[in-house]
């Protein structure tokens, strides 16, 4: 099967299915959904650690900014994700749940039938659209056993639609440098699931300072969310998990943060600090710029075609073969528009590839699906 020329791939798009978002509307501590009365037509999706502060004010004082985003129907409603691709002539969305994924799930919560009814939930939607659909599954991370986890990975693998993972930054609770997280890194590998890394935590609030309340999502989802994905990626790197786990293919949100813009001052900083670079030496480890061009693909979510210049080039000779567009659907909806309509968001991200690949050229054709199409395998088999 070769590439499709023409379709157009929306790689980083997401849902909460209904289920998911009654356990959020049943939720005192963030992740929640909440209703602010009057004020908002809409229930509120309440997610980021940087919006606890306006949560607890809103829920002091009534005339308090409503926190967080209205909870819209393009949240949940699969219709409304349809009409979104048709709207934007996306021929192919894989779809997957939105942070925080199931990483707030007690132990025994992730180990139980939670994670699968959320994931099948997932198959379900794309069966009813044939081709059109696919997905990434979500893992229980903080199940029990690493067992459990393992066993979610062989019944995702299972699932005609899936074409890899959504994860977070997390891993098993200390990041995705831990050696604890390798075995599920190996079985992803093997099950040739291609992990789709998002953040969600950010930064601490305290780098933000003291007038962050006046700056609204801008730091946290700017700055935090690229920061978070740079440091989780760098950590991998550090430890080796690549070297470790060479079959495993990462594709990063944000084109990678900061990555492309600092792969060169990681790879500087290791070649000057005398210890890490004998045992880089001795255990005869791949650059950077090595993994970048080899297990790493990036996402087109950067709305500007000076960023993406920068992921294309820190992604090897063929750099053009490793982007993939998204739209990050459902967040960052029109404000001054119908969001019936086109948005804004989208028209930024698609302008960004047509500006640093040429209009109508193959490279930009390829970034705007024929790469997903062709990695992620995005045929019925
Ligand atoms: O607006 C936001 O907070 C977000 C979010 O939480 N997750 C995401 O993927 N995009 C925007």
């Amino acid at each position: 099967m070769t590439a499709s020329k023409s379709k157009v791939v929306d790689i980083h798009t997401h849902m909460y299915p209904p289920e998911y978002i009654s356990i959020l509307t049943s939720r005192q501590n963030i992740p929640l959904v909440r209703n602010f009365g009057d004020n908002s037509k809409d229930p509120r999706l309440i997610l980021l650690e940087a919006e606890v502060p306006s949560l607890q004010l809103a829920l002091q004082v009534p005339s308090a900014p409503i926190p967080g985003r209205p909870l819209t129907s393009h949240y949940a409603s699969l219709g409304q994700k349809i009409h979104f691709m048709d709207t934007h002539k996306i021929d192919i969305s894989v779809l997957s749940l939105a942070n925080p994924w199931l990483d707030f799930l007690t132990p025994e919560e992730a180990s139980g039938p939670l994670p699968a009814t959320i994931n099948n939930d997932f198959e379900r939607m794309c069966q009813l659209h044939p081709g059109r659909l696919y997905f990434f599954a979500t893992l229980p991370l903080t199940a029990l056993s690493t067992q459990v986890i393992l066993d979610s990975i062989t019944s995702s693998k299972g699932l005609k639609h899936c074409r890899g993972v959504i994860m977070g930054t997390s891993g098993l609770g200390k990041g995705l440098d831990d050696p604890n997280l390798v075995p599920v890194f190996k079985a992803l590998a093997e099950a040739e699931l291609p992990v789709f890394l998002h953040p969600h935590n950010g930064l601490p609030n305290s780098v933000y300072g003291p007038q962050q309340k006046d700056y609204g999502h801008v730091l946290p989802l700017a700055l935090g969310f690229p920061m978070e994905t740079t440091i989780a990626v760098v950590r991998m790197y550090l430890a080796g998990v690549f070297d470790a786990v060479p079959g495993l293919r990462m594709i990063l949100a944000h084109s990678g943060g900061t990555l492309p813009f600092l792969a060169g001052r990681i790879e500087s900083c290791v070649l000057h600090d005398g210890a890490l670079l004998k045992k880089f030496k001795e255990e005869k480890r791949r650059s950077v710029w090595d993994v970048l061009k080899e297990q790493v693909y990036l996402d087109a979510v950067v709305y500007s075609e000076v960023g993406l210049k920068a992921a294309i080039a820190a992604s090897g000779e063929k750099g053009e073969e490793r982007l993939m567009f998204g739209t990050d659907h459902p967040f960052f909806p029109p404000l001054e528009t119908d969001e019936q309509g086109e948005w804004e968001s989208v028209g930024l991200n698609a302008q960004a590839v047509r500006k640093a690949l040429g209009e109508g050229s193959k490279e930009a054709d390829m970034a705007m699906g024929g790469n997903a199409f062709r990695v992620l395998k995005l045929f019925e088999k």
